[in-house]
């Protein structure tokens, strides 16, 4: 197959004998050199990334001499350059209609665009947004007018011409429709996720207010939808260095919809709460909102309901580190709206009260310091001051505090066949304390949500003739200094996602070549991916889920011997795997750049064990929201009639495996639905706007699958031209056309065969001219010189006339 991949192709282009030459008497007059003129190239730049400049000089050995725009002069290898688009491509809108589809100018499109506030960007079937870091007055109801019923070719690029376009596939071709958003940490996924649900909601209702009878009934439900955002906001969101309101999990919001249009349910997934954040924020960040706005906003009456009387912020060992305010947001109005929204969604004071009672709680039990026991030295004790916490967290959350204590500090272990009491240290009790507030939090996260999805969720009354607009707000691909288990769960993700794209892309691209009738095998990019994935998640041979899985349940692993077995496993048997050379832990390829990976604590981090004393506990208390809570153990007594708790027989999950069964069901969803992708970047690190730091955005891209999407793009025919477009732009370039009607492909190809282009370079299809990556550039290039020697001529034939 003739299928160029490598980053460098470029075509070879055969000019049109007769324009070079210049049978032309004027040609000369110009006193250049060359037709085309003066000739730019991108060259790398350290700090910038990309300079531009002038060739001034092309040595024999390949060596240009390159007069750059910040004043320096450079030598540089001719390949080691990148070609500038023609004057005309600049400001793209759609950067995949780029001729010289490289690095250095997609980087400079998004400059150039977002220094003019054009925030939005298409790269083929990608839609990029850069952050503005300040309101911009382009989602106001006039936009959503604007934008409503009209085809992507008509608008500038916005979130909002997405969501109609998604909007009318779905309405118009009854399909699920899905939008992947993804980017970095404060890069503006979720205020692009809001964006699409109220241009959904508005123009979801605008439809049914068409429809008397239903129209109040159904913004009601559209104004749920929209409350659902804060309370998810107030329990998954915290300031975070990167970003004041950062999410720290992720969703997928389904809007369901009628086969009219009209909006008739959602539904709310999560996954990968970062809980280990309700224990220990980092001393520049904070807890989950809720804290704070709880200890700031709650009345006297409920502070006395859950046992915080005159407490504060500073008071609680899980909020007293850290930021205790975020700039410009005060706690109490949030608060104000966060009740609101509870009313909107329809939660009784019960409710409300239930779900605050296990908030309250977890900051008791972080209160509860755990000291030495004087007697048996290294054992642990609670210290004197500690039963005060303790007893308001037994209370608020409904079970005996005796027993409590005794489990915390004594839990009872099976030994053989034999019950024994377990010796603790202080350190073990108070792992155990904060893994148990991290798994209340976790499951009463997934409470809410359920309680939300529970108003929300209106399937059932409706026809099945119901499809949904799914929204997918979730993290993006991440390298830091140290990588854990947390960053492969969301790289493992994003290599899933980019894969979905990829094949995706494929698909359309086949089935466009085949609509147009043209000979051409697109490659599925998709598969380059799977060595990687299956790497994590197979089963057999066993991957590093299966390994870290089998390892869990091993009475003698630990993190060592796991990363020693994974290498047995892996090392030398696939390319994209190997050891780490300093640290215990390894080097996975993925798709966006190698990632290593530390496996300090995996087996804990996986196995998330909570003390079983404990949750059988918890699985009785009185309190029904927090038996609740815990239903999943079961409280049963052994043969010797002493109690003990397990997980109910098939319930026992790791992490590893609860993340690739949600992923696979997300895949499965996703699967269904007609996707469209999303990919919001961050323009620089100090939350500035206009600020473009062309390294970082760089970076983005290439984590991010854009520039992945132009490697692929660049394998096939990326530039299309509806035939009579090309005709109207580049048929001056051709003499003695012949005179009379001619039919689009029939002129089309008249021009392009006088035009002398290499038949490996374009092809004819039935509507369009399909051209490889960089021809449009050389056809520019002759029609400015063109344009340049008419004007010349002009002038010249205007100095004669004076
Ligand atoms: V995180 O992974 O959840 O930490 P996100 O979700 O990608 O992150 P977010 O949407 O919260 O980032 O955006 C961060 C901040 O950037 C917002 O609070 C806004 O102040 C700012 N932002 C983002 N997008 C826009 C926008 N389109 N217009 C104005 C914006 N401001
Ligand atoms: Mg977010």
């Amino acid at each position: 197959q003739n299928i160029h991949t490598s980053g460098t192709f470029a075509p070879q282009f055969i000019k049109s004998e007769e324009l070079r030459r210049g049978t032309d008497p004027v040609h000369g007059l110009e006193g250049n050199n060359d037709f085309s003129g003066k000739r730019y190239v991108w060259l790398k730049d350290a700090e910038k990334a990309f300079v531009r400049g002038e060739v001034v000089e092309e040595r024999d050995n390949g060596e240009l001499s390159v007069r750059c725009e910040d004043g320096s002069e450079r030598n540089v290898n001719s390949e080691h350059v990148d070609k500038v688009n023609p004057a005309k491509f600049d400001k793209a809108d759609d950067m995949a209609e780029l001729t010289h589809l490289n690095e250095a100018s997609v980087v400079h499109n998004l400059h150039l665009r977002y220094q003019s506030d054009l925030i939005y960007t298409y790269s083929g079937l990608f839609l990029v947004t850069v952050n503005p870091y300040c309101p911009l007055p382009i989602y106001t109801n006039e936009y959503v007018r604007m934008y409503k019923g009209q085809n992507r070719e008509d608008t500038r690029p916005h979130i909002f011409a997405m969501a109609d376009q998604a909007f009318r596939n779905l309405v118009e071709e009854g399909e699920h429709q899905s939008i992947l958003v993804t980017g970095e940490s404060g890069a503006g996924k979720t205020e692009n996720t809001k964006k699409v649900i109220q241009y959904l909601a508005a123009v979801a209702t605008s439809e049914a207010s068409a429809s008397r009878s239903t129209g109040k009934q159904l913004s009601n439900l559209s104004q749920q939808i929209l409350r659902a955002n804060p309370i998810l906001e107030a329990f998954g969101n915290a300031q975070t260095v990167r970003n004041n309101n950062s999410s720290r999990f992720g969703k997928f919001i389904r809007i369901e919809f009628t086969r009219s249009g009209q909006i008739s349910g959602a539904y709310i997934d999560w996954v990968l709460l970062e809980k280990s954040r309700v224990v220990k924020p980092n001393n520049r960040e904070r807890n989950y909102h809720i804290f704070y706005q709880l200890l700031q906003g709650a009345d006297k009456e409920l502070r006395q309901n859950l046992l915080l009387f005159d407490l504060q912020i500073e008071d609680f060992a899980y909020t007293k580190d850290g930021n205790d305010s975020i700039a410009g947001v005060s706690d109490t109005e949030e608060w104000n709206s966060l009740m609101e929204a509870f009313q909107v969604m329809n939660f009784s004071n019960d409710d409300r009260l239930c779900i605050l009672r296990t908030i309250a709680a977890i900051l008791h039990l972080g209160n509860i310091t755990v000291t030495k026991e004087s007697i048996r030295g290294d054992q642990a004790a609670l210290a004197h001051e500690a039963y005060e916490s303790l007893e308001k967290a037994c209370r608020l959350l409904g079970v005996d505090m005796d027993t409590f204590e005794k489990g915390l500090l004594h839990p009872r272990v099976k030994a053989g066949r034999e019950w024994v009491e377990k010796v603790q240290t202080p350190e073990q009790v108070r792992l155990a304390l904060d893994a148990l507030a991290k798994g209340i939090y976790e499951r009463c996260f997934g409470d809410l949500v359920n309680r939300i999805n529970n108003q929300l969720d209106r399937r059932s009354q409706t026809s099945d003739d119901t499809f949904f607009i799914g929204v997918l707000d979730i993290a993006g691909f991440e390298i830091f200094e140290t990588n854990s288990f947390e960053q492969l769960c969301i790289n493992y993700t994003n290599e899933k996602l980019q894969q979905f794209f990829n094949h995706h892309m494929f698909v359309l691209e086949q089935e466009e070549y085949a609509r147009e009738q043209i000979e051409w095998q697109f490659i599925d990019f998709g598969k380059d991916l799977q060595p990687t994935i299956d790497l994590i998640e197979l089963t057999n041979p066993i991957g590093i889920f299966s390994c870290l899985d089998e390892d869990c349940v091993m009475p003698k692993a630990s993190d060592k011997s796991f990363t020693e077995k994974l290498h047995s496993l892996w090392d030398g048997n696939s390319p994209k795997y190997r050891p780490s050379r300093l640290k215990q832990g390894f080097v996975l390829t993925h798709y966006a750049a190698e990632v290593e990976y530390t496996t300090d604590d995996w087996l804990e981090k996986n196995k998330d064990p909570l003390n079983d004393n404990v949750t059988r506990l918890l699985s009785s208390s009185t309190d029904k929201h927090v038996a609740n809570l815990f239903s999943d153990y079961i409280d049963a007594d052994d043969e010797q009639g002493f109690s003990r708790s397990r997980v109910k027989k098939g319930l026992f999950r790791t992490v590893a495996q609860r993340h690739k069964d949600q992923l696979s069901s997300l895949m499965n969803q996703l699967h269904s639905t007609h996707p469209h992708f999303v990919r919001c970047i961050l323009p620089n690190h100090k939350k500035r706007p206009k600020l473009f730091n062309a390294p970082l955005v760089l970076d983005q891209l290439r984590c991010n699958g854009v520039l992945e999407g132009i490697r692929i793009a660049r394998t096939g025919f990326p530039n299309r031209l509806l035939f009579s477009e090309f005709r109207q732009r580049y048929e001056v370039l051709c003499r003695d056309m012949p005179k009379g009607y001619l039919e689009g492909q029939n002129a089309a190809q008249i021009i392009l065969t006088k035009l002398g282009l290499d038949k490996t370079w374009y092809r004819v299809g039935r509507t369009k001219v399909f051209f490889r990556a960089g021809v449009l550039a050389e056809l520019e290039e002759q029609r400015d010189a063109l344009i340049r020697e008419i004007m010349t001529r002009f002038q010249s034939v205007a100095r004669g006339f004076v």
